[in-house]
């Protein structure tokens, strides 16, 4: 699965996102919300404890994070986060998509992510939601194939069709070919982080790496889990 992603980095049009630009949100966190304007000194009075005193946290995710962590723990876990996330058929997201958001954004491994961590997630949820209803025209909560594949070349990531089937066939138990948007953050989340993975070890672009049994599977582990 690893060597031969046809259109990969290098000089050619290629589905990895590499070093170019193109609205990737891996390398640099372009419309990062938390940096500008003017970024309330994260306490308002009442707010939680560990959002205080750190400066740059947005307003809205600290709404956000108040809403969502109901039990006013100061974290979020993952039914925190499931409770709070509604798919298109009024379904909450699955328990394996939030448990992947959690995962790749704690950040110190506590199983639970704090208001810094959540900001990252605030960022990512915000622009994979935006993707998706970008290309969801008829809002009916899926896309198809074509939609994915051009959700993800938006993404930075330009995929082969049989690639993009093959990631529809893998969520798409009913087998509608279609995809909700849980089960495209979940593919979101995976193709991040394997393709960080990737990356640390593709030094020279080259879309095509060498690696060792134990460290392949610390990566499929790490990725998944
Ligand atoms: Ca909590
Ligand atoms: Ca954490």
């Amino acid at each position: 699965m690893f060597g031969s992603t046809g259109g990969y980095p290098g000089g050619n049009s290629g589905g990895y996102p590499g070093g170019n630009p193109g609205g990737y949100p891996g390398g640099n966190p372009g419309g990062y919300p938390g940096g500008n304007p003017g970024g309330y000194p994260g306490g308002n009075p009442g707010g939680a404890g560990p959002g205080y005193g750190q400066p740059t946290v947005n307003p809205d995710v600290q709404r956000w994070f108040t809403t969502v962590d109901k039990d006013r723990s100061g974290q979020i876990n993952w039914q925190e986060l499931q409770s709070a996330l509604i798919n298109g058929q009024g379904k909450n997201f699955s328990d394996t998509a939030c448990k992947l958001m959690i995962g790749m954004f704690d950040i110190d491994k506590t199983g639970t992510i704090d208001i810094n961590e959540f900001q990252q997630l605030f960022t990512y949820i915000n622009q994979w939601l935006a993707v998706f209803k970008n290309y969801d025209r008829d809002q009916s909560g899926q896309i198809e194939e074509p939609e994915l594949a051009q959700a993800l070349q938006q993404m930075g990531f330009k995929f082969t069709p049989d690639f993009v089937k093959f990631l529809i066939a893998k969520s798409d138990l009913q087998h509608h070919r279609q995809m909700s948007v849980d089960q495209f953050i979940v593919v979101c989340v995976q193709i991040q982080r394997f393709t960080e993975a990737f990356r640390v070890r593709d030094k020279e672009l080259k879309g095509v790496i060498t690696i060792g049994f134990e460290d392949f599977l610390s990566v499929a582990i790490n990725c998944t889990t």
